[in-house]
C-alpha cells in the first residue's frame, strides 16, 4: 500500500465558539493549532478563517493574511484553502483568499446540496456569541450552493489559472459522477485526490456500507487514476477514517469535522486526533508521508 497522507482541517465553518473552548478563532490560534497538527505528522493542512472579534466564518483576506505567511514560514506542511468557505457566503467570497493566496491545494464541493447542523446544534445551551443562535437554528433552511456553473468557475480560474490542485470534497455517490463529467469535459486532470465525506446531514450517512459503495463506485468511473480519503463528521471520525485506512485510502481529521478526541472528551488541540489516527494507521502498517512525498502524489506545483 502507498503511503498514508494525513489531512488536518484545522477549524472550519460548521463549529462555532459556544461548542468548544479549544476551537482556533484568533490567526494566533490558528497558527498554533495548525503548526502543531504538521508537527504531529499532518501532510496537509485544510484552513479556514475566522473574524478574531466575533469567531465567525470570514472570508477576508486580511483574516487569512493574519495567519497563512506564519504557517508557511514555519512549516514545509502543503497548505489546502477552503473554496467552501461556509454556506452563507458568496462565490465571489468564497474565492477572494484562495485567488489571493494562489495555495498548491484548494477545496472544491461537488454538489449543491442542504447542509444541515443541528446534530451538533443539540448540544448547545448557551450561545457565546449573537450571530451563533440564528446561524444553527437557520440550518434547516441552508443550501451549500454549489451548481455546475460554480464548480467549472474554480476549476478554471483557480485550478487551471493559478496551478492549484483539489481536494474533491464528495459527500454521496451522485458527487462522484459530478466529478466524472468534469474529467470528460477535460477540467480535471489525474491523479485526483477525492475526499468521502460522510455524516452530513444532506450528505450520505456515516455507515460503512457506504464507504465500500463509494470506493466501488469510485474504482469504476476513475480506475487507477484517483487516491481517496476518508472524512467523518462527529463522533463518526475516527472509526470510519480507520476503516478507510484499512481499505488503503487517506485520512481527514481536525476539529473542523470532529471536537471530540474520544467519547464525551473534547479535543484540545488539533494535534491530538493527528497523533490519535497517526498511531492507528502506523499499527495498521500503513507509513505516513511527509509533505514532499504528498507533493509528488498529488502532482502540486510545490
Ligand atoms: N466541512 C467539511 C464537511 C470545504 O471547506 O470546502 C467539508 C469541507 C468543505 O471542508
Ligand atoms: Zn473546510
Amino acid at each position: 500500500m502507498s503511503k498514508i497522507l494525513i489531512t488536518c482541517a484545522i477549524t472550519g465553518s460548521i463549529h462555532t465558539p459556544s461548542m468548544s473552548p479549544y476551537l482556533p478563532v484568533t490567526a494566533d490560534e490558528i497558527t498554533e493549532h495548525a503548526l502543531g497538527a504538521a508537527e504531529a505528522g499532518a501532510a496537509v493542512l485544510h484552513l479556514h478563517a475566522r473574524d478574531p472579534e466575533t469567531g465567525q466564518p470570514s472570508a477576508s483576506s486580511e483574516h487569512f493574511k493574519a495567519f497563512l505567511p506564519r504557517i508557511k514560514q514555519a512549516s514545509d506542511a502543503v497548505l489546502n484553502i477552503s473554496t467552501g468557505g461556509s454556506a452563507v457566503m458568496t462565490l465571489e467570497d468564497r474565492l477572494a483568499a484562495p485567488k489571493m493566496a494562489e495555495p498548491e491545494m484548494c477545496s472544491l464541493n461537488m454538489g449543491t446540496m442542504n447542509f444541515a447542523l443541528y446534530p451538533a446544534a443539540e448540544r448547545i445551551t448557551e450561545w457565546k456569541h449573537d450571530w451563533e443562535k440564528p446561524f444553527l437554528e437557520n440550518s434547516d433552511d441552508l443550501v451549500f450552493k454549489n451548481t455546475p456553473r460554480d464548480m467549472a468557475r474554480i476549476l478554471t480560474e483557480i485550478g487551471q489559472e493559478r496551478g492549484a490542485r483539489f481536494e474533491f470534497e464528495c459527500y454521496d455517490v451522485s458527487h462522484l459522477y459530478m466529478l466524472k463529467h468534469f474529467v470528460d469535459r477535460g477540467l480535471v486532470k489525474a491523479p485526483l485526490f477525492i475526499q468521502f465525506v460522510f455524516g452530513v446531514l444532506g450528505g450520505i450517512g456515516p455507515d460503512p456500507e457506504n464507504l465500500t459503495h463509494m470506493k466501488l463506485i469510485a474504482d469504476k468511473l476513475f480506475g487507477d487514476s484517483y487516491m481517496f480519503s476518508v472524512l467523518a463528521a462527529g463522533r463518526h471520525q475516527m472509526p470510519l477514517i480507520t476503516m478507510g485506512a484499512a481499505m488503503g485510502g487517506h485520512v481527514r481529521v481536525g476539529l473542523e469535522d470532529s471536537l471530540m478526541i474520544s467519547r464525551g472528551q473534547l479535543a484540545k488541540t488539533n494535534a491530538e486526533q493527528v497523533t490519535k489516527i497517526r498511531r492507528i494507521v502506523e499499527d495498521l502498517g500503513r507509513e505516513v508521508a511527509s509533505p514532499d512525498e504528498a507533493r509528488q502524489m498529488l502532482a502540486l506545483k510545490g
